[in-house]
């Protein structure tokens, strides 16, 4: 019994040495050790042993088992040792390097025009409206004083979506300007009103530096008793100076639009010469602006709205070129080009 022990002690001794990693020791802790294990089927052979050859075999073997454990338990933290060490060689990180800086998106120059607009108009008293950018023909052009085959429709390109007409409404179209929120605004709140409506508007046209196909208006309406275009002039002046920050000069000259009379055009004084003619404002001093009038009595009737008791103004204005004034860019097609080194820049 003692010379296989012995024997066993070799042959787990020499187990040992060879092993190469954790996986192979913990195979000899099994067929050693283990429940099945050789010599713990030796240790429980004990109890056939007389009580002498049980003190002696069993202090053996335990002094055997005891030393095998040893063995493996600091053959295997050294083999944890070097593999923490060898990943920590090739899997080194510098703790100290500072973080990888992530591009954190902003606000697009056209949103932050628009927020300023939202805002002074918002400090005046004007509610802000919005409205659907797919548009019925109704709403676009009839319900405001444009008929089918009036040839002011020819002012604006529009893209049609739809071939079936809707006896009421028509056909579905981009909406060509925010006019049309006129008219919804009117239909569900009725008289008096204040209201801005800013939104993109859609026009089938050639583009070029300050044209494009998709851009932005902001709508402004003000409907109560005795309402005239004084106001408008108050409304832009301060509107303007506000969000330029310096006195603007304003002009008003005729102009048509079949759903206000009178029409007018605002134009202002060119804010890159001051008036003195350049060749932004084609050496004219002043910069189309925006549309405006009196609302027309048959609107208003459309609208739902009595114009023996109310009257009121309205005005559109492109929300795209201001953004292009304001921030001196040269081509209106950057601000939708989706271009970051464009983009950066404000
Ligand atoms: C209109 O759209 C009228 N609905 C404005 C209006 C409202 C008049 C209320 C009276 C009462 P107009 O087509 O002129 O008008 O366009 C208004 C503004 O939109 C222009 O002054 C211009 O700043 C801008 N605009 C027009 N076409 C384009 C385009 N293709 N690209 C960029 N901006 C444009």
């Amino acid at each position: 019994m003692i010379t296989s022990l012995q024997k066993l002690e070799k042959e787990m001794l020499s187990a040992l040495e060879k092993a190469q990693d954790i996986h192979q020791l913990e195979e000899i802790r099994i067929k050693y050790l283990g429940r099945k294990g050789m010599l713990t089927a030796i240790l429980k052979g004990l109890k056939n042993l007389s009580d002498e050859e049980k003190r002696v075999v069993g202090q053996l073997a335990n002094k055997i088992r005891d030393e095998i454990e040893r063995k493996i338990e600091k053959k295997s933290t050294g083999m944890k040792n070097s593999l923490l060490e060898k990943s920590l060689q090739e899997n080194w990180i510098d703790l100290t390097v500072p973080g990888k800086k992530y591009n954190i998106g902003h606000i697009h120059p056209l949103s932050q025009m628009q927020e300023k607009v939202e805002h002074i108009f918002g400090q005046m008293g004007f509610a802000v409206m919005d409205g659907p950018e797919i548009e019925s023909e109704y709403y676009n052009f009839e319900g405001l004083n444009i008929p089918e085959h009036h040839p002011a429709r020819d002012m604006q390109d529009t893209f049609f979506i739809e071939k079936n007409r809707d006896p009421k409404f028509g056909r579905l179209v981009l909406r060509t300007h925010t006019s049309p929120v006129q008219v919804r605004t009117m239909e569900k709140y009725g008289a008096p009103l204040r209201i801005i409506v800013p939104g993109r508007v859609f026009r089938y046209e050639a583009t070029d530096a300050s044209h494009d196909t998709t851009f932005y208006q902001v709508e402004g309406l003000m409907i109560d008793k005795d309402i005239s275009i004084a106001s408008l002039k108050g409304v832009m002046n301060e509107f303007l100076s506000r969000l330029f920050d310096q006195k603007i000069n304003l002009r008003f000259r005729p102009g048509y639009f079949p759903f206000v009379e009178p029409g007018m055009e605002l134009d202002l004084g060119c804010l890159f010469c001051e008036g003195q003619g350049c060749r932004v404002c084609k050496h004219t001093g002043w910069m189309e602006f925006m549309g405006a009038g009196m609302v027309h009595p048959n609107v208003l009737r459309l609208g739902g709205i009595d114009p023996e008791k109310f009257q009121g103004w309205a005005f559109g204005f492109g929300l795209t070129r201001l953004t292009m004034l304001k921030f001196g860019i040269n081509d209106i097609r950057l601000l939708t080009s989706g271009d970051l080194r464009f983009l950066e820049q404000f």
